[in-house]
Formats: structure tokens, sequence, C-alpha cells
């Protein structure tokens, strides 16, 4: 079975990640969609948050598989028997970032990356960007699934 993992924070998931997720999951028997936690940044939304609000906007999506891990992307890979990431860029900016990880990952454990380009469409969207502005009462409905703009919308009217 051909399986591939897409990493990331998903604070919250946006209609980039669902494009690139459903793109990937295409080419793959099995795509998991794995939640990576850092200890030591408090996200908006916690874990299980991300992994439902995932789960929900990729519904649609058969052969994704929604997952958490703590530690290193390549331990992951390891334990589940993955041999490929599959990673989203969006400007010049993330390939620097993103060829310097590849690299390490492939040096540390042999796991290959696969680079997705996005669409058009989606390419200037980022979790950081959208949580900004619903912060600030601007409209993010068309950048992220419906789900993820009502708890935004709560988070706003909580002040939190
Ligand atoms: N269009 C296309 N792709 C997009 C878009 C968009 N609009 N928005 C995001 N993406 C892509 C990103 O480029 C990324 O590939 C993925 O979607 C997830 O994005 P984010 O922002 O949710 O997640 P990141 O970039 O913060 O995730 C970084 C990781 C958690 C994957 C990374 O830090 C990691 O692997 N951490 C584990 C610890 C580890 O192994 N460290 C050593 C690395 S060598």
């Amino acid at each position: 079975m051909r399986r591939a993992v897409c990493p990331g924070s998903f604070d919250p998931v946006t209609n980039g990640h669902v494009d690139v997720v459903s793109r990937a999951a295409a080419l793959y028997d099995e795509l998991v969609v794995a939640v990576l936690v850092n200890p030591g940044k408090a996200g908006l939304f916690t874990v299980d948050e991300r992994i439902a609000l995932l789960r929900d906007a990729l519904v649609d999506v058969p052969n994704v598989v929604v997952d958490s891990f703590q530690g290193l992307l390549v331990d992951y890979c390891r334990s589940n028997d993955i041999p490929v990431i599959v990673k989203g860029l969006r400007a010049v900016s993330d390939f620097e970032y993103e060829l310097q990880m590849a690299q390490m990952n492939r040096e540390l454990a042999g796991v290959e990356t696969l680079f997705v380009p996005t669409a058009p469409q989606v390419g200037h969207l980022s979790s950081s960007l959208v949580k900004q502005i619903a912060t600030f009462g601007g409209d993010v409905s068309g950048l992220v699934p419906k789900a993820v703009h009502e708890r935004l919308t709560a988070h706003r009217e909580q002040g939190t």
C-alpha cells in the first residue's frame, strides 16, 4: 500500500490545506494528515479541536486519516512505516525552509519529501493570517471550511 504523511500545525485548517491534502490524497492509497504537537507553542486551537476540524473539512476525501504526534516527524514516519512526506509550497520563502527540512529528514531517516505547488486561488492563505483577520472581525468565510469559520467567530465573540 502506498502511504504518505502530510504534517503541519493546522491551527486551524484553511482552504489551502484542504487543497493540498485533497490533491496529494489522489496520489496515494492512504494519506495521513498529522497534527504535529509543539509543546512550547500554545496555538489558538487545542490539538483535539484541530483534529476534529480537519476530520470535518476532509470528510469527502475517503483515503485520509487524521492523527497527531509529538516529536520528530521522521520518528513518526519510521514507526508508521511511511516513506514519503507531502508538503505544500506557496512561495520561494516556503521553498527555502522546506528544502532544508526535506534534506534533513532524508539524511535522518531516508524519508523523501514530495512538494505540491499551491493552487493560485489559495496561494495567499496561511493559518496565522486567517487568525489575525478573524481576531479583528474581518471576513474569513471564503478562506476556511465552514466549521472553522464558526469556531473563529466563537473565539472572537468570547474574546479569546
Ligand atoms: N497552499 C499550499 N500549501 C499550504 C498552504 C496554502 N495556502 N498553507 C499551508 N500549506 C502547507 C505548508 O507549506 C505545509 O507544508 C503544510 O501545509 C502545513 O502548514 P502549517 O502552517 O499548518 O504547518 P507548519 O508549516 O507550521 O508545520 C511544520 C511542521 C510541524 C511540519 C514541522 O515543524 C515539523 O516537521 N515539526 C516536527 C519536528 C521535527 O521533525 N523537526 C525537524 C525537522 S527537519
